[in-house]
């Protein structure tokens, strides 16, 4: 394809037709493509810090205290989905094609307390690419102060329907505060890419998020853009229930929020849809994200993301075609003799701070495994299925039972990845 056809949106559009989900296989216009790699998003997990941290600040002794915390942590769930998915917009105009990331690439950084009291703590980063094909990307996100961990993985698949690309997720999110012994899943929404076809692309969520504790408590997040419950862009209603069996009625919502989770939104008991004149619950305009701290390019190592991509990223920034494809095939070129090397030396890749875990494979797993407890609560299948299929539904189709977990281990003998 000569250079000058390559960068039209026509030719894009059809690359986008045959899109399988391999993001090296769409041929986007310099002006579509993001200097960031794909694991740089997991910092979007924990933009507000304060909010994953508020249930360990809940007085315990409240008799309420479970359920206000399943409340923080809906709450805090809902605050990451603006940077989650309107930040490409919000800083760039549009969402963008990021860049692909390369086995065994990693991104991290820390948050740093910064509360007068210093009762957050410092929060780190870890995101590491696990897998190339498909691609994986795992994520840590570590408070020792409140001995609260958060980690998860993200794969997608993509197609293209007429008019926008929808994207399902696999992978879930898993939340442990240690100090309150208590656990969380969340499963990640599908979405799509709208407005392709007139080269102003954005996401706008579908479908349903769960926030499973092991407490019981379940909350029911519904997406939906222009057009379905209130006409608005980036639309959602959760409902809060007592337990999964109780989630398949309504009426027994103990709270319900709504709004915009790109703006505001409000929350009141019951099972009716709050308006303005109940209370509020988030506004994401009047939050502002907390951008996670990474070290200066000169103290990175070669494996760190903003290092090992920055020439590339300096071609996407001037708009150089012919420079990004340049250094984006020394990267490809490098990795595929790193495989071949691999392939010649028996070894393989090994992953830094995480584990590829077999449920079906109890030696790999305890038998209290948070994971299998909180999605059997839910009854949420446990194979490596589109996010949040319950079992037996229309996606809970392969017997692939692997999962990506973090080791914490793994993580305390790092010698060469410097936070
Ligand atoms: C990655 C995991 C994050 C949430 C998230 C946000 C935006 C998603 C991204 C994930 C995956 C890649 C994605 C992106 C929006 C656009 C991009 C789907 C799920 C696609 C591949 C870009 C296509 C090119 C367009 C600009 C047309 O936690």
């Amino acid at each position: 394809m000569s250079v000058a056809g390559s960068t039209s949106w026509t030719s894009f559009i059809k690359s986008i037709a045959s899109y399988n989900g391999d993001l090296s296989s769409l041929t986007a216009p310099p002006f579509i493509l993001s200097p960031v790699s794909l694991t740089e998003y997991s910092e979007y997990w924990s933009e507000h810090t304060d909010l994953l941290l508020a249930p360990n600040f809940i007085d315990s002794k409240r008799p309420d205290a479970a359920l206000q915390r399943q409340v923080a942590v809906t709450k805090w769930f809902i605050s990451t989905l603006r940077s989650q998915y309107c930040s490409r917009n919000e800083t760039m105009g549009t969402e963008k094609k990021p860049l692909n990331p390369f086995l065994g690439e990693v991104f991290v950084g820390k948050w740093p307390d910064n509360t007068k009291d210093s009762r957050l703590g410092e929060t780190i980063l870890l995101s590491e690419q696990v897998s190339h094909h498909p691609p994986v990307t795992a994520y840590s996100i570590i408070n020792d102060k409140n001995k609260t961990l958060l980690q998860g993985y993200n794969r997608i698949k993509a197609s293209m329907s007429p008019t926008s690309l929808s994207v399902k997720q696999f992978g879930h999110a898993l939340i442990q505060y240690d100090n309150l012994n208590e656990q969380y899943l969340i499963t990640l929404p599908p979405l799509h890419i709208e407005g392709i076809i007139v080269a102003n692309p954005f996401v706008e969520l579908e479908g349903k998020s769960y926030i499973q504790s092991s407490n019981g408590y379940i909350t029911v997040i519904e997406y939906s853009g222009r057009g379905y419950f209130s006409g608005k862009k980036n639309t959602f209603k959760a409902r809060i229930y007592k337990d999964a069996a109780s989630s398949k009625v309504k009426e027994n919502a103990i709270y319900t929020i709504s709004g915009q989770w790109s703006n505001i939104s409000y929350i009141k008991e019951g099972s009716t849809t709050p308006s303005s004149k109940d209370k509020l619950f988030f506004d994401s305009t009047k939050t502002p994200s907390q951008k996670l701290q990474v070290k200066p390019l000169e103290e990175q190592h070669p494996l760190e993301s903003r290092k090992a991509w920055s020439k590339v990223a300096e071609a996407v920034k001037s708009g150089d075609y012919d420079l990004i494809h340049t250094e984006k095939s020394k990267i490809e070129n490098y990795q595929r003799e790193l495989r071949k090397a691999e392939l010649d030396g028996g070894h393989n890749w090994g992953t830094r701070w995480f584990k590829e875990i077999d449920l079906e494979n109890p030696s790999t797993v305890g038998s209290e495994d948070p994971l299998v407890k909180l999605a059997n609560m839910a009854n949420l299948s446990t194979k490596n299925v589109v996010s949040g299929s319950t079992r037996n539904d229309k996606d809970d189709k392969p017997a692939d039972f692997k999962h990506w977990r973090f080791v914490r281990e793994l993580y305390d003998k790092e010698t060469e990845i410097k936070i």
